[in-house]
């Protein structure tokens, strides 16, 4: 048996949209950070035909069959049972597929000895969910064209930062990823907005992230999610992904900030609120929204380490 973990990463300046051609390709360029605390678990074993069980249910997945179908076309994979785990709300905008994907495509490397390098896994796990190519990478990682492989951008030594996770639902979202990418690419007055200005965000907030400028980093990246948002919200039939307790935490932020606390927030395809501070302000921050009206629960994570094999 192999075991693996993989963490979720949280986009500060977003993916969403895709590219009109094969390889599951983001339209945007893309930068995120790798959390640690979070994770997916996936443990692989032979089997005589394959068999997914995700969080104790055994279920069908029409993307990860198909991502199964598209490897063996290229590698000998014999059937697997493939039993994953994930410590935080599954698809409910916690980038499960992302850490889901990446320990995925790492335990099978393992488990069939296909010797791939971790580029090569990243760019495997890319056509499954593109997210997912940036947990193979800890700290700071970017995905950009136009080869548009995961790097890294800085270790997690160069600047840590605590993320408080903000729990407002635990419900699955009604409209995925793929699907709500396609309708606000297809549908958004604003996409083209969207794209010609992603360039120039993805560069300001890697130079602030090199240069450990919180100020510079939190507008870029609340302003980046906002656009992402309002793209959704634009769309036809609108795509909202927010409930009140979410507009209630990104207040809960704006309110702190005025203290004089460095935090900001991001927000991706479901109502949880991640908010970037400071480690010496984590605790007023974690606080803060652990009282926010609506708010289930609270993590307190920092940055982890990229996908590995742990047996
Ligand atoms: C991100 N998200 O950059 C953005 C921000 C959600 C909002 O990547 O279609 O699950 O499987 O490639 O990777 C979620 O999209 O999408 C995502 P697919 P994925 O983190």
């Amino acid at each position: 048996m192999t075991k693996a973990v993989a963490h979720p990463n949280i986009a500060l300046v977003k993916y969403w949209g895709k590219q009109d051609r094969p390889g599951n390709l983001p339209v945007t360029p893309n930068l995120s950070l790798t959390l640690d605390g979070l994770m997916t678990e996936t443990d692989i074993r032979a089997a005589d035909t394959d068999r997914l069980v995700i969080n104790g249910v055994a279920q069908s997945n029409a993307k990860i069959a198909q991502f199964l179908a598209t490897l063996r076309d290229s590698y000998d994979i014999p059937p697997i049972e493939i039993v994953t785990t994930n410590n935080f709300p599954t698809g409910a905008g916690l980038a499960s597929s992302a850490s889901g994907f990446a320990a995925l495509m790492i335990a099978i490397n393992q488990h069939c000895n296909l010797g791939l390098s971790t580029a090569a896994l990243s760019t495997w796990a890319r056509q499954g969910s593109a997210s997912a190519a940036r947990s193979f990478y800890g700290g700071y990682v970017s995905l950009t064209g136009p080869d548009w492989q995961a790097a890294s951008l800085a270790p997690a030594s160069h600047w840590p930062v605590n993320i408080v996770v903000a729990i407002t639902s635990e419900r699955t979202k009604l409209v995925g990823s793929t699907e709500g990418m396609r309708r606000t690419a297809a549908t958004s007055p604003f996409f083209d907005t969207w794209v010609k200005t992603a360039d120039t965000d993805y560069t300001a907030a890697a130079a602030a992230i090199q240069a450990r400028d919180f100020t510079q980093l939190a507008a870029i990246a609340e302003h980046n999610c906002l656009k992402m948002h309002s793209i959704m919200l634009t769309s036809k039939p609108s795509l909202s992904y927010w409930n009140g307790a979410t507009v209630a935490c990104m207040d809960t932020v704006r309110s702190l900030r005025d203290e004089g606390l460095s935090a900001f927030f991001t927000i991706d395809a479901g109502p949880q609120v991640k908010v970037i501070c400071t480690p010496a302000h984590s605790a007023r921050v974690q606080n803060a929204l652990a009282n926010t009206p609506g708010v289930l629960t609270t993590y307190l994570c920092g940055l982890g380490d990229g996908a590995r094999i742990i047996e």
